[in-house]
Formats: C-alpha cells, sequence, structure tokens
C-alpha cells in the first residue's frame, strides 16, 4: 500500500494510547460478559463492516447562499482521492470511493482504477448527475432530466446514465444510484402521471444496460431542488419504481430525504420485507437534506436504524447487502476531520446494534411486555462502545484517535501551500 502518511507515526500515538485503551476494552469486555455476550466478537463484526465516502464529500460543501473553502482542499480527483485515502488509512472502514460523473470525470477509467488500487481504495457505486447542466450539452435539464417533457433531455439523460454504467464497469463498481432533481414549483405544472410514466420510460432503458451483476439504486427525496412536487418523492414511489424495473433495481433510503419526522427506521424493514433495500446514505439532519455529519443530531436514531439493519441481515443473512454511503455536507468543518466523526459514529450505532439481546427482545414482544422490550433497545444504547471501534481500527492499522493524529501530521497545512497553485488555477480560491 502507498501509505500517505507515515505508519510509524500511527504507531506512535497508538503505543501511547495502547495500555489506557485495552484497560478500557477489558473493562467493557468484562461487563459484557455478564451480559453473555462476548467482545471480541463484537469487535470482529465491526472490523467487517464497512461504508462508502462520495468523492464530492472531500472539498468543503455550501449553502445556495455561499461556500467557504479551506486551504488545502483537493482540487481534483487525484487529491480528493489522497484525501479519501487518509481517511481510509486512519479509520479503517472507508475502503471504497462512490464517484459522480460528470464531475469525476476521467478519460482513462482504467487507470483511475488504478490510482485508487495504488492508495488502496476500490469503487462503490457510480452516481449521475441530470440535476444540473453542463457546459456544452445539447438539452437542457431546466425542467426535468428521466422525466421531462422534452425528448431530447430524456434522451441525453438516459445516454447520460448508460455511460456511467460503462465508466462504471472500467471501475470495478457494481451498481449506478441515480436520483433526480425533477419535479415542480406550481401546482398545474406537470401531470404526476405522466411524469412518473416518462421516469419508468426512460429508466426502463438505463436497467436494460446493466450488466448481471450490477443493481440500480433508486434514491427519492421528497423536496429540493423542485418545492411543489418530486417524481420520485418518497420510498413508496421509489419501491414502484423499483419492482416494476425488475430483480436489479432496488430503493435507496438517504436519511434526509424524507418529511420531517418520518420513523426512518420502519422504512428500513419494510424495504427489507420485499428486499428492496439496496442502499443506504448516512447524513444527519435537524429540518430537511441538512447533510450534517451523521450522528451529530440525533444519534439515536441512527442506532434505531441500525437496528432494523441488523435485524434485516438476520433475517436475509445470504441476500441482504445494502451499498452503505456516507453522504454529508461539510460546511464548516475540514471534510476528512468530519468523516472520521461519521464514520465512528455509524460504526458505533452498529456496534450497539449488535449488543441488543435480540431474543429478551423477542419475548418481550410477544408477551407485549412493553417496557422490557423498550430495555432491551435501551441497554445496548447506552453502552459506550469506542473501546470496541478503537480496538478495532488498531489492530487494523489505523489510529487510535483519528481527528487528534491528523491534526498532528499537519496534513492540511502541507496540502495548503502544495494545493495552492492548483486551487487559484481552479477557481476555488
Ligand atoms: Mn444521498
Amino acid at each position: 500500500m502507498a501509505a500517505l502518511l507515515p505508519q510509524e507515526r500511527i504507531e506512535l500515538h497508538n503505543g501511547k494510547r495502547l495500555d489506557g485503551l485495552q484497560e478500557e476494552y477489558q473493562g467493557l469486555g468484562r461487563t459484557l460478559a455478564q451480559r453473555g455476550i462476548d467482545i471480541a466478537a463484537i469487535k470482529r463484526k465491526v472490523a467487517a463492516f464497512s461504508v462508502a465516502i462520495p468523492s464530492w464529500c472531500l472539498t468543503t460543501g455550501g449553502t445556495r447562499f455561499g461556500r467557504f473553502p479551506i486551504p488545502g482542499e483537493p482540487t481534483n480527483l487525484s487529491e480528493r482521492l489522497q484525501d479519501c485515502a487518509v481517511v481510509q488509512q486512519l479509520c479503517r472502514i472507508t475502503p471504497r470511493v462512490s464517484t459522480h460523473f460528470p464531475w469525476d470525470r476521467t478519460s482513462d477509467p482504467v487507470a483511475l482504477k488504478e490510482e485508487a488500487a495504488a492508495l488502496d481504495l476500490g469503487f462503490d457505486a457510480v452516481n449521475s448527475n441530470t440535476f444540473q447542466d453542463q457546459p456544452g450539452q445539447e438539452a437542457s435539464y431546466k425542467y426535468g432530466s428521466l422525466t421531462a417533457s422534452d425528448q431530447k433531455a430524456r434522451e441525453q439523460a438516459v445516454a447520460h446514465n448508460i455511460d456511467c454504467i460503462e465508466i462504471g464497469k472500467k471501475l470495478g463498481a457494481e451498481a449506478l444510484t441515480v436520483w433526480i432533481g425533477d419535479g415542480t414549483n406550481f401546482p398545474g405544472q406537470q401531470s404526476f402521471k405522466a411524469s412518473f410514466d416518462r421516469y419508468m420510460e426512460s429508466t426502463a432503458q438505463i436497467y436494460a444496460h446493466l450488466p448481471a451483476n450490477w443493481r440500480m439504486l433508486l434514491e427519492h427525496k421528497i423536496c429540493e431542488p423542485a418545492f411543489y412536487s418530486t417524481v420520485i418523492s418518497d420510498w413508496g414511489t421509489s419501491l414502484m419504481a423499483a419492482t416494476e424495473l425488475g430483480p436489479k433495481a432496488a430503493c435507496l433510503v438517504d436519511l434526509g430525504h424524507h418529511a420531517p419526522n418520518v420513523n426512518i427506521e420502519q422504512i428500513v424493514a419494510m424495504l427489507n420485507r420485499v428486499g428492496k433495500l439496496g442502499g443506504f446514505h448516512f447524513n444527519d439532519s435537524k429540518y430537511g437534506d441538512d447533510d450534517l455529519d451523521a450522528g451529530a443530531i440525533n444519534p439515536h436514531q441512527l442506532f434505531l436504524i441500525f437496528n432494523e439493519l441488523v435485524e434485516s441481515r438476520l433475517s436475509n443473512p445470504i441476500t441482504f447487502n445494502p451499498a452503505y454511503m456516507i453522504d454529508e455536507s461539510h460546511n464548516l468543518t475540514d471534510p476528512v476531520e468530519s468523516l472520521f466523526a461519521a464514520a465512528e459514529a455509524i460504526a458505533g450505532a452498529y456496534a450497539r446494534a449488535l449488543l441488543i439481546d435480540r431474543e429478551a427482545l423477542k419475548a418481550a414482544r410477544d408477551g407485549n411486555d412493553v417496557m422490557m422490550a423498550f430495555r432491551a433497545l435501551r441497554r445496548a444504547y447506552n453502552v459506550d462502545v469506542t473501546p470496541i471501534l478503537a480496538m478495532a481500527r488498531i489492530a487494523a492499522g489505523g489510529a487510535a484517535d483519528p481527528v487528534v493524529l491528523f491534526r498532528e501530521l499537519g496534513y492540511r497545512k502541507q496540502k495548503a501551500s502544495a494545493r495552492k497553485t492548483a486551487a487559484i488555477e481552479a477557481g476555488i480560491i
């Protein structure tokens, strides 16, 4: 592996913390053993878990009011990959990158795959983009893409998605994620039914191009950029489309893409019931599609989602294999640090969900013992799993405390001078 950060510095960092951590880990191990839980088994499961990071998460995000770039942020795809590699090197659960086209356009996908492999990274789902116009494109997506009433716009959007599959094949990806911004801002602007019919017609053409081992993940979103209606607005519409398309199509749930207070963990359970939970995008929100760091606002919700994910896997151990990805916008923090925090929150929610006494939960449910059912969840949620996560990271070659080590190594400061020229050229600063 072409490690970007010196491994000996990671070992030095870990060495200073190992005694204390081991003590905490063993203490927790004794507590869990009293509950009949083998801490080593939990650590093994956490170590086997992974989540993809999208290439676009490595630069600072923004809002429609503005963006505040930080010195040293990546200015091109190679630099975004480098930062992904740093995230993976220190936290060890983000080995794959999800690309987005045309933002990650490359003339040589095979070379890109090799470049990533040299950084110990692979590729996850490819994402198409028909929610904004690209320079020189023939038809505009102003009034829609896959669902546009303009046939030229639809054909162009279909061709772009097929192009994404072709690039993805060369990258070693096995899924295409389709999210469209299509919808309306005015009552009467379009027919709900006709728009959905056109969506089905367009996506069927894309579906026909999927390789045998590929999946097509349909991402719904209640609103934004369209604010009166969105063509694929909720999981029901998404499920209707995925069912009609066929077995390779499944629904992708993004935590921020629902009406406020919607019970997202229940959606997970329902989609799993029909084998249509294809993927999950992790982030957090307070009001809408806020794209805040996973677990930052409502870690309990994240835990409840993982409770359903763990249960889904238990009910479908062979076929349950959703594509997990972090989908956040980092407006105030260093994206690398936020991704460390998100990875920790996600792995932590998973570890806690693994601690749930499922037999006790089932018995309480069967006997309508409401309080005991609730306590089975709460008991697991209350456990501080950080020693398990840290020990799993260290065992995999990562850092005990990725954020602290990342700062100590001065990575961003070094990049601030190295990447400055490129940033000026790209018009980023
Ligand atoms: Mn998403």
